[in-house]
C-alpha cells in the first residue's frame, strides 16, 4: 500500500488533477457536514461559503521556477502545497477558530502546518488563517495522502484580500507606497469591523436567550 505524499506512483498531470480534485471534494464534504451539524446543534451556520480551486499548471510551474526547482510531477507534489486550495469564508472571527479546532479533531486529516495571519497579520495588512493538511484519497490500487491548503477568513477579510490581490497583480507586486499605506489602513478598518460585528452578534444572542427564558 502506498501512503505517500511524495509523488511515488503518480506519473501524469491527469493523475495529479484526479487526486487533488478528490482531496478537495473530501474536504468540502467534511466542511458541509460540520456546517449542517452546527446548524442542528446551535441553530447557526459558521460557514458563509466555500470556494475550491486547483492551481493552474502555469502557476505551479511559476512557483517551482521561483524556488529554483525543475517542473517535475514529483517536485509539484513535494514542494507546491497549494495545488489543491480551499477557502472557507465565515461570518465571525470566532467561527474561524471553531473550524480550525473541528478540522484538527478529524482522525484522518493530518495538519502539517498552520499560519495564523489573524493574530499575526502580514505587513501588507493581510489577515487569514492558513492550514496545510493531508487527506487520504482512496484509489483502486493505492491510497495517497494529498495536501490541501485551507484558507479560513471572515467575509470582511475576504473582501479586503480579493481587492488587494487584484491590485498586487496590476502593479506586478510593486504598488505605489500611498496605495500600500491606504490598503493597510483599510485592513485596520476590517479588523475593527469584524470586532464590532462579533460584539453586536453576541449582544443579539444574549437578548434572544433572555427572551426565551
Ligand atoms: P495565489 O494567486 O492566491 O495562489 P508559498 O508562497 O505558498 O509557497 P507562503 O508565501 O509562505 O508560501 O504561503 P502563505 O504566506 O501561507 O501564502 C499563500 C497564499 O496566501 C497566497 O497564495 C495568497 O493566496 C495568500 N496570501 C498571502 N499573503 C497575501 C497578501 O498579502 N495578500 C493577499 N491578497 N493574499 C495573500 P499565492 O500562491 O501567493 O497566490
Amino acid at each position: 500500500e502506498l501512503r505517500e505524499g511524495n509523488g511515488e506512483g503518480i506519473d501524469t498531470w491527469e493523475e495529479v488533477i484526479l487526486i487533488y480534485n478528490a482531496a478537495l471534494k473530501m474536504i468540502e464534504t467534511r466542511m458541509a457536514i460540520l456546517n449542517d451539524e452546527f446548524q442542528h446543534v446551535h441553530q447557526y451556520n459558521p460557514i458563509e461559503h466555500i470556494k475550491a480551486r486547483i492551481k493552474t499548471p502555469e502557476s505551479i510551474v511559476k512557483k517551482l521556477k521561483r524556488d529554483g526547482r525543475e517542473s517535475t510531477i514529483e517536485n509539484m507534489i513535494k514542494y507546491v502545497n497549494d495545488i489543491a486550495g480551499i477557502r472557507i469564508i465565515c461570518s465571525f472571527t470566532s467561527d474561524i477558530y471553531r473550524i480550525v479546532d473541528m478540522l484538527g479533531e478529524q482522525r484522518d486529516i493530518h495538519v502539517i502546518a498552520v499560519k495564523d495571519y489573524i493574530t499575526f497579520p502580514k505587513t501588507s495588512g493581510y489577515k487569514s488563517y492558513h492550514m496545510i493538511v493531508t487527506v487520504p484519497v482512496y484509489l483502486s490500487d493505492k491510497t495517497v495522502d494529498a495536501k490541501v491548503e485551507i484558507q479560513i477568513r471572515t467575509v470582511a477579510m475576504d473582501f479586503w484580500a480579493s481587492l488587494e490581490h487584484k491590485i498586487h497583480y496590476k502593479f506586478e507586486g510593486d504598488a505605489p507606497e500611498d496605495i500600500k499605506t491606504e490598503l493597510v489602513e483599510c485592513a485596520k478598518m476590517v479588523t475593527d469591523l469584524d470586532a464590532r460585528m462579533l460584539k453586536l452578534n453576541e449582544e443579539i444572542l444574549t437578548i434572544i436567550r433572555e427572551r426565551e427564558e
